[in-house]
C-alpha cells in the first residue's frame, strides 16, 4: 500500500527532530542506543566493529530525514531529473563526509571521547567502497556530491559490485591483485530494496508478429533472466539539508536454486543458474583504459542500465505520465561508452513494449542522452563483436542496425557520393571484425557529446569523431571536469582548510570555491606564507604516521615530496619519473652530479596495474627495485628517496596529496584527457610539473607561467614527430646523460645482476617508446632543475603555492556541474 490511505497525522514520527544542532550528550545517548539495540551489545563488550557500525547508523539518522524531506520535495514538485549512469563510482570512505555534511564532526568527537573511544579508531575501521578504477570513476563521485550540494533532482546508476578494485600487493617488488571483499564487516551506508527489484533478459530470438492494429511489432524472448535488486545509498549535500540517490544494480538469480536437482546431491548444478546470475555484479573489471571484448563486461553494461530505465519509467515516474514527455522529465547523462547500451535499450522499451512508432521513438530517445567520452586514445574506445552482441542482445543488434541504416541515409544526403565517409561513419565497423562501434553510436544518439577538458575537447572534435563533428558542430562541447572541494579540500585538508577559513572570514568557499580568489593578496603577506608552511609541514608529519603504520615506510618530512599518484599506464609516463629519479643517482655515482647539489627528495609513488597490463607491472616491479637500492645506497647520503605505498586508493590520495609539494603531471601531450589528480594538488598548495596536456593546459593558464613548471612537446609537436618518424634510440644517442641512465638500468644494476629484469621496460623504450618518454627526457630534467632552483627560496615556493590555490577555484565541480546544467541539461 502507498500513498494516501494512511493518515497524515502518522507521517514522520514525532519527538526529537534528527537533526543538528544536538548536544554531545544527546550524540553519546543516540550512539548507545544504536550499540545496544542496533548492534546488540553493551559499550564494555562491543568490538571496533560495532562501534563503527554504530557511530555510523548514528550520523546516518540525521540524514534520514533530509532523504525522506528531498524525496518528498521532488515527487510533490516533479522537474526534469539528471541520471548518471555510469559503471564505476569511486567513493571514497562514507562517515568523513557524512559527519561533515552534517556539522556533527566536532560533536561526533566529543561524544565518542566521552565513550571512551578515540574515533580515529573507528574511522579506519571503514573499507571503501573501491567501485572505480580511476579518475572516471571518481569523477562519478565527486559530480554526485555536487548535484546534492547545488540541490539538482539527481539519480545515480550505476553497479554494487561484490568486489570493487583489487588490493594490490608486493611481493619481490612485483604486484600481486588480492580480492576486495569490501562488504565482509557490512556496510551501513547502503539500504536494500529487493521489493523493487527489476528482471533483465538476456540471449533469445526475436519475431515479428502483427499487433491488435495490425502493425508489424518485436517480441524479444530472452532465454534466460536476472535480478536487478536495487541498493540506495545517501548522497548529502553540504550542510543544505538535500540528500540524494545514488542506486547501484545487485545481480541475482531469477529463479534461486533448482531444489529437485540439490536434494539429488548435485549441489554445483543446482546453484549454477545462481552462480552465473550473481557473476554479473561480483567483480569491477580492474581496468578502464582497454576494451575487455568480454562478455561478462557486456552482461553487465546492459544489466544496470536495462534496470536503471526500468527504474525511471516504471518507479519514478508516475504511473500515468505520457512517455511522449519524457525528454522533459530525464536526461540520460552517459558516463563514458560503457553505458551506451540504454540508446538501443529505450528504443526497445518504446518501440516493443509502449507501442511507439519508430521515428516517434527516436526522437524522444534523442532527446534523452547526453554523452562524455573521456579518452583520445584509440583502443580504448570500445567496440563489440557483433557476434557477440547479437548473441547476448539480439533485439538490441536489430535496433542498432536500424538506427545505422537510418543514420547513414541521412549521411548520403548530406555528402551525396561519399561513400568512403559513409564507411567511416558507420555504427558497424567492418574490420578486423564486424563490431558496433559504442562511441559513434552514443554520438548519434546524445543531444550533446562533451570531453572533459578544453584541450580534449577540440581533439576529440578534430581527430576521433571529425566526421561527426562535421556533419553536427553543433552537437560538440566543453565541460573541464572538476573535483568536489568537500573531500578534497575540506574533509582532506583541515589545517589548510581552517587557514582559509580564517583568513577570508567566511567559510563559504567550501560550495562557492571562486572565493579562493580573495587569498591571491596574502601571497604577499610574509606571516600567511609562514603559516602555510606550518600547514604543509603538519601534513608531511601526518603522511609520516600513516606510512610508518600501514607500510612501515619512512618518510622524511623535511624533504621535497614529490608525488607521482595515479592509474599505471604507458601514456601517463612513469616511466619517465622514474628515468628522472635513476638519472639523479646515476649522476652522483658518475661523479657528474655534486651530491650537495641534489635538493633532498622523496619521489611518492602510487598506482595499481591492470592485471593483464605486462609493461605496467614490469614498471611497478623496476620503481620498486630502483627504490630498494637508491633507499639504501649511502652514497646518496639520505637526499634521494622512492617510496611506493602499495594499494592506492581514495583514503591514501586524502593523506598523500595535502602533503605533497611537487605534483607530477607527465603524460605525453595529446593523451591525458584531463586528469583530475592535478586539480587536487593545485588545490592542496601543490606546484605542478606538468606537460601542455589535459587540463594542466587549464590549470596553467590560470595559476600563471610563473607558478607552473611546464616542459615538453606540445600536441602539435608530438603529431609533428610522429609524421617525420619519431626514433626513440636517436635520443639515446645523443644524450649523455640520458644514456648513462639507461644503461645503468639496462645493466641489472637495481635488479640484482639481471639484466634480464629490466629489459621490457628497457627494451620498450629504446626501440618502441609509444609515447615519446625520452623525447621529452631532457626538458623535463631541465624543468626538475628549475624545481630545484625555486624550492631553494622557500618564501617564493609558498608564495607561487598559495598562489595556485587561490587562482583554482575554477576546477570545483561545483562549477563543472553549472557548465553541465547550462551546456547540456537544461534541469
Ligand atoms: C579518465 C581519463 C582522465 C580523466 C578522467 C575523468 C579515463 O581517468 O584518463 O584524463 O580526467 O577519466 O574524466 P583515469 O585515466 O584516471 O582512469
Amino acid at each position: 500500500r502507498r500513498g494516501s490511505a494512511f493518515p497524515a497525522s502518522h507521517e514522520l514520527a514525532t519527538g526529537p527532530v534528527k537533526s543538528p544542532p544536538v548536544t554531545v550528550d544527546g550524540f553519546v545517548q543516540e550512539f548507545l542506543s544504536e550499540l545496544n539495540y542496533g548492534q546488540g551489545v553493551k559499550l564494555s563488550q562491543s568490538t571496533i566493529n560495532d562501534q563503527y557500525l554504530a557511530l555510523a547508523r548514528t550520523v546516518r539518522s540525521y540524514l534520514m530525514a533530509a532523504w525522506l524531506e528531498t524525496g518528498h520535495r521532488r515527487r510533490k514538485n516533479p522537474t526534469k531529473m539528471v541520471a548518471y549512469l555510469s559503471a564505476e563510482y569511486l567513493l571514497g570512505r562514507q562517515l568523513g563526509n557524512a559527519l561533515l555534511s552534517t556539522n556533527l564532526i566536532s560533536i561526533a568527537e566529543q561524544a565518542m571521547h566521552e565513550c571512551g573511544i578515540d574515533i580515529a579508531e573507528l574511522r579506519a575501521q571503514e573499507i571503501e567502497p573501491g567501485l572505480g578504477n580511476g579518475g572516471l570513476g571518481r569523477l562519478a563521485a565527486c559530480f554526485v556530491d555536487s548535484l546534492a550540494t547545488m540541490d539538482v533532482p539527481t539519480i545515480g546508476y550505476g553497479i554494487r559490485y561484490e568486489y570493487g578494485i583489487f588490493r594490490q600487493s608486493f611481493e619481490d617488488g612485483r604486484q600481486v591483485e588480492q580480492p576486495d571483499p569490501w562488504l565482509r564487516l557490512g556496510s551501513p551506508w547502503e539500504f536494500p530494496h529487493p521489493e523493487r527489484a527489476v528482471t533483465v533478459g538476456f540471449g533469445g530470438q526475436t519475431e515479428e508478429s502483427a499487433d491488435e492494429e495490425g502493425r508489424n511489432r518485436c517480441r524479444w524472448t530472452p532465454e534466460r533472466q536476472v535480478r536487478g535488486v536495487p541498493y540506495h545509498y545517501m548522497v548529502p549535500g553540504y550542510r543544505n539539508g538535500v540528500v540524494n540517490t545514488l542506486r547501484l544494480w545487485s545481480a541475482e538469480a531469477h529463479e534461486g536454486f533448482d531444489l529437485q536437482v540439490f536434494n539429488s546431491g548435485d549441489y554445483a548444478r543446482a546453484t549454477q543458474a545462481q552462480t552465473v546470475a550473481e557473476n554479473i555484479s561480483k567483480v569491477l573489471y580492474p581496468d578502464d583504459s582497454t576494451p575487455q571484448g568480454k562478455e561478462l563486461r557486456l552482461q553487465q553494461q546492459y544489466f544496470f542500465v536495462a534496470c536503471s530505465l526500468h527504474d525511471f519509467i516504471e518507479n519514478t515516474l508516475p504511473g500515468d505520465f505520457d512517455l511522449q514527455n519524457l525528454p522533459k522529465r530525464i536526461i540520460f547523462q552517459l558516463n563514458d561508452t560503457h553505458p551506451v547500451i540504454a540508446v538501443p535499450e529505450l528504443m526497445r522499451l518504446l518501440v516493443d513494449e509502449k507501442g511507439f512508432d519508430w521515428d516517434e521513438a527516436w526522437a524522444i530517445t534523442q532527446q534523452c542522452f547526453a554523452y562524455t567520452c573521456h579518452t583520445l586514445l584509440p583502443e580504448a574506445l570500445e567496440v563489440w563483436p557483433v557476434e557477440l552482441l547479437g548473441r547476448l542482445l539480439p533485439r538490441h543488434l536489430e535496433i542498432i542496425y536500424r538506427i545505422n541504416d537510418d543514420f547513414l541515409a541521412q549521411v548520403r544526403e548530406a555528402f551525396p557520393g561519399d561513400e568512403w565517409r559513409v564507411r567511416r561513419m558507420s555504427i558497424i565497423a567492418e574490420h578486423p571484425q564486424r563490431s558496433v562501434r559504442m562511441a559513434f553510436l552514443a554520438t548519434v544518439a546524445a543531444v550533446k557529446v562533451n570531453g572533459v577538458a578544453a584541450l580534449h575537447s577540440q581533439l576529440l572534435r578534430d581527430n576521433v569523431l571529425p566526421d561527426f563533428a562535421e556533419l553536427w558542430p553543433e552537437k560538440f562541447t566543453n565541460v573541464t571536469n572538476g573535483i568536489t572541494p568537500r573531500r578534497f579540500v575540506r574533509l582532506a585538508n583541515r589545517r589548510l582548510s581552517g587557514l582559509v577559513t580564517e583568513a577570508l572570514g567566511t567559510e563559504e568557499w567550501v560550495t562557492d570555491l571562486d572565493l579562493l580568489r580573495g587569498l591571491e593578496p596574502l601571497a604577499d603577506d610574509a606571516a600567511f606564507r609562514e603559516q602555510f608552511r606550518q600547514v604543509k609541514a603538519a601534513n608531511k608529519n601526518r603522511l609520516a604516521l600513516v606510512l610508518e603504520g600501514r607500510d612501515g615506510l619512512v618518510l622524511e618530512q623535511d624533504h621535497l615530496i614529490d608525488v607521482m599518484v595515479k592509474r599505471l599506464h604507458e601514456y601517463k609516463r612513469q616511466s619517465l619519473k622514474l628515468l628522472h629519479v635513476v638519472s639523479l643517482y646515476e649522476g652522483v655515482r658518475s661523479g657528474r652530479l655534486p651530491i650537495e647539489r641534489v635538493t633532498p627528495r622523496t619521489v611518492l609513488f602510487g598506482a595499481k596495474a591492470a592485471p593483464g597490463y605486462h609493461l605496467a607491472k614490469e614498471t611497478i616491479a623496476l620503481i620498486n627495485h630502483v627504490a630498494a637500492v637508491v633507499n639504501e645506497d649511502p652514497i646518496m647520503q639520505g637526499r634521494l628517496k622512492v617510496l611506493f605505498p602499495a594499494n592506492y586508493n581514495v583514503n591514501l590520495a586524502e593523506k598523500i596529496i595535502p602533503a605533497a609539494d611537487l605534483s607530477e603531471q607527465i603524460s605525453l601531450a595529446g593523451k591525458e584527457a584531463s586528469g583530475t589528480g592535478n586539480m587536487k594538488f593545485a588545490l592542496n598548495g601543490a606546484l605542478t610539473i606538468g606537460t601542455d596536456d589535459g587540463a594542466n593546459v587549464e590549470i596553467r593558464q590560470l595559476v600563471g607561467d610563473d607558478n607552473f613548471f611546464l616542459f615538453g612537446l606540445s600536441e602539435p609537436e608530438v603529431e609533428a614527430l610522429r609524421k617525420e618518424g619519431y626514433v626513440p634510440s636517436s635520443y639515446y644517442e645523443q644524450d649523455p646523460v640520458l644514456r648513462a641512465t639507461l644503461d645503468l638500468i639496462g645493466s641489472g644494476h637495481f635488479t640484482n645482476g639481471s639484466r634480464h629484469s629490466a629489459a621490457a621496460v628497457v627494451d620498450n623504450l629504446l626501440h618502441h617508446d609509444p609515447f615519446m618518454a625520452l623525447a621529452d627526457f631532457q626538458a623535463y630534467l631541465a624543468a626538475q632543475d628549475r624545481v630545484d632552483e625555486a624550492y631553494a627560496d622557500q618564501d617564493a615556493w609558498s608564495r607561487m603555492a598559495i598562489l595556485n590555490v587561490a587562482r583554482c577555484g575554477f576546477f570545483s565541480s561545483d562549477r563543472s556541474m553549472r557548465d553541465y546544467l547550462d551546456k547540456i541539461w537544461h534541469a
